[in-house]
């Protein structure tokens, strides 16, 4: 009877666990998320301050699980639903050179907490208040390498790859096998290396019932690993685990394949990160054109996760010289594009910060890393007040949060975009040069749908007219607009879209271009049909219609936005026009299109 009573038991407790799991389904899209160094965040307690010295940025600076315990009602106020916690495993208990391991890379041992961190007492409490705050946790897993003194280096010498440092980054064997920054690598493509990493993931899930693991140095591990690792997490941990790697790369082309073949749920999105970083400091926001165009890569790009700066990099308000007018663009778009923002501590109180840096092969230029100094709580109000609008405008709106991405307008100093999910949709107009404008942004398929009148923007402040197919306003200078106009019933529409997406189909585009005393000119640009930038493959020669006149017609990709330019062939030799700047094309969904442009010249 008693046996069977526990087996009633158990019975009842899995049925609550699996109906826990249920209840718990994170929509990842509505997620903002809030990395936190745990060194560097909140001392909560002074008894595990061990070599602590918040002058030394080498140092431990007494942060702690206590502390974070409690600044959760903190950010919560932010709007924060999820916390990526930097690595809570037991590192190195002593100094390596003048360094401490207070960022938590360099593990020891995989199975304990840090002494400088909690325990698991802590650890069960955290987890109960994070559950009482409903905010979700994502752990940082570390599993290219292990400390550089690491017990497991000599229990099991075989499990590391016995090479020297990382030399040539071209060559993938070295980036895969070799030591990053002398770090003893270890050897994933071990089976029992796998089985352990495996093991350690799993014995913290149950540990702590993360809802994701945010993956460290993915490009050092061989994607298969990944691939394997992912799958088998899944199915441990549910469908909805989030899987988040950190891939550093600029190329979307390389990060979708990398995501899609490793299995994550998500990626970093760095291509988004340095698109931002240059069209903020004052480049053409037509890369934004582009750089969105390419979401056709991913399956979902909507998962990607969207960032301003981390802990590797400088931090954002350094890297506009800390300009507060670039800083809220840049917040600006950071909530209002597709993707997961997820924002670095300190962001929001405007914390300043360069990247840790030192001269190759330990050469004697260095640099801290200011951009890991400690928190400062209660700094600007006034950006803190900023950066939550828009948290709160981006979860409070479906449009945002979730709707699909539609490329609308761009130009040097502007881009527009809306954002559409089946009961709202916002038109978001993003402009970067100081002085006010009138501008009529084309809405495209959208059109039909709109109801024409007048509409305010989210602030209330500023107004736009929407008539045919226009959105009109008057644009003050260096802004971020976000409109919610009334709607039709916007089904039928994003059918239409995933149709699109699905099979553009082509639209036929005539570039005309004047020019004198050339011969032979060509067109050459980034997409396949202009030859991928290989002028071996560029379309032309142009034919010549009139003196100076020059004209091709190509069937281009509809909704593709991409750079071009003009070259000619001189006895072989390329010669570019003078130009620096990529020229810019957006090729409609319907209809034509007849593009004019004037040869660059030299003077
Ligand atoms: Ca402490
Ligand atoms: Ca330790
Ligand atoms: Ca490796």
């Amino acid at each position: 009877m008693l046996k069977a009573m526990c087996f009633l038991g158990l019975f009842l407790l899995s049925i609550a666990l699996l109906q826990g799991q249920e209840q718990k389904k994170i929509e990842w899209k509505e997620q903002v998320i809030y990395f936190v160094l745990l060194d560097r965040f909140h001392n909560g307690s002074l008894e595990n301050d061990f070599h602590t010295n918040t002058d030394d940025l080498y140092s431990f600076h007494g942060g702690d699980i206590q502390g974070l315990i409690q600044k959760l009602p903190y950010l919560k106020d932010l709007g924060i639903t999820t916390i990526w916690l930097s690595p809570l495993f037991d590192n190195r208990d002593t100094k390596f050179f003048e360094y401490w391991a207070y960022h938590g890379y360099w593990v020891k041992d995989f199975f304990q907490v840090d002494e400088h961190f909690g325990n698991f007492e802590t650890l069960d409490t955290f987890k109960k208040e994070l559950q009482k705050h409903g905010i979700n946790l994502i752990l940082d897993m570390v599993i290219n390498h292990v400390d550089y003194n690491a017990p497991l280096l000599t229990q099991k010498p075989s499990w590391f790859h016995s090479s020297p440092d990382i030399e040539d980054w071209n060559d993938p064997l070295q980036v895969e096998q070799h030591r990053v920054h002398g770090l003893p690598d270890l050897a994933q493509e071990n089976k029992e290396v796998e089985d352990f990493l495996v093991q350690i993931a799993k014995y913290w899930i149950d540990k702590l019932q993360p809802d994701g693991f945010r993956m460290d140095a993915v490009r050092h591990v061989p994607l298969s690993f990944w691939k394997n690792y992912n799958q088998t997490l899944r199915e441990y941990a549910g469908k909805n685990f989030f899987l988040l790697g950190e891939f550093l790369d600029g190329n979307a082309r390389t990060c979708s394949a990398i995501l899609k073949e490793g299995k994550f749920t998500s990626l970093f999105d760095f291509p988004f990160h340095y698109v931002l970083q240059r069209v903020i400091n004052g480049d053409t926001a037509e890369q934004m054109g582009v750089l969105f165009y390419h979401d056709f890569l991913y399956e979902d790009a909507g998962l990607l996760t969207t960032f301003l700066d981390n802990h590797d990099l400088d931090r954002f308000m350094t890297s506009v010289q800390g300009d507060v007018q670039k800083w809220k663009l840049a917040l600006s778009l950071l909530f209002t594009v597709r993707g997961i923002p997820c924002i670095y501590y300190g962001t929001e109180t405007g914390m300043e910060g360069g990247k840790e840096w030192s001269g190759e092969k330990g050469g004697n230029m260095q640099k801290k890393p200011e951009n890991r100094r400690s928190m400062e709580f209660g700094k600007n109000p006034e950006l803190f007040a900023y950066l939550k609008n828009w948290v709160h405008l981006r979860r409070s709106s479906p449009a945002l949060s979730q709707g699909i991405q539609m490329h609308l307008s761009q130009s040097r100093n502007l881009y527009s975009f809306a954002r559409i999910a089946p009961n709202q949709t916002a038109i978001v107009v993003f402009y970067n040069e100081s002085k006010e404008k009138e501008i009529a942004i084309p809405t495209g398929i959208l059109a039909p749908y709109l109801k024409e009148g007048k509409i305010k923007d989210s602030t209330g402040v500023y107004e736009a007219t929407i008539e045919k197919n226009f959105l009109r306003l008057s644009l003050p200078g260096k802004n971020c607009l976000v409109f919610f106009p009334e709607i039709e019933e916007l089904k039928p529409l994003l059918e239409q879209w995933a149709s699109l997406q699905k099979q553009p189909g082509t639209a036929p585009v005539v570039f005309e271009v004047t020019a004198e005393n050339v011969e032979e000119i060509y067109l050459i640009g980034g997409n396949e049909r202009l030859g991928n930038w290989n002028p071996q493959s560029a379309p032309g020669p142009m034919k010549k219609i009139a003196e100076n006149r020059y004209q091709i017609q190509l069937e281009l990709p509809r909704g593709s936005v991409m750079e071009y330019k003009y070259f000619q062939k001189k006895k072989d030799q390329v010669d570019w026009e003078l130009k620096l700047e990529n020229r810019y094309l957006q090729v409609p969904f319907t209809g034509e299109s007849h593009i004019q442009d004037i040869w660059d010249k030299k003077q």
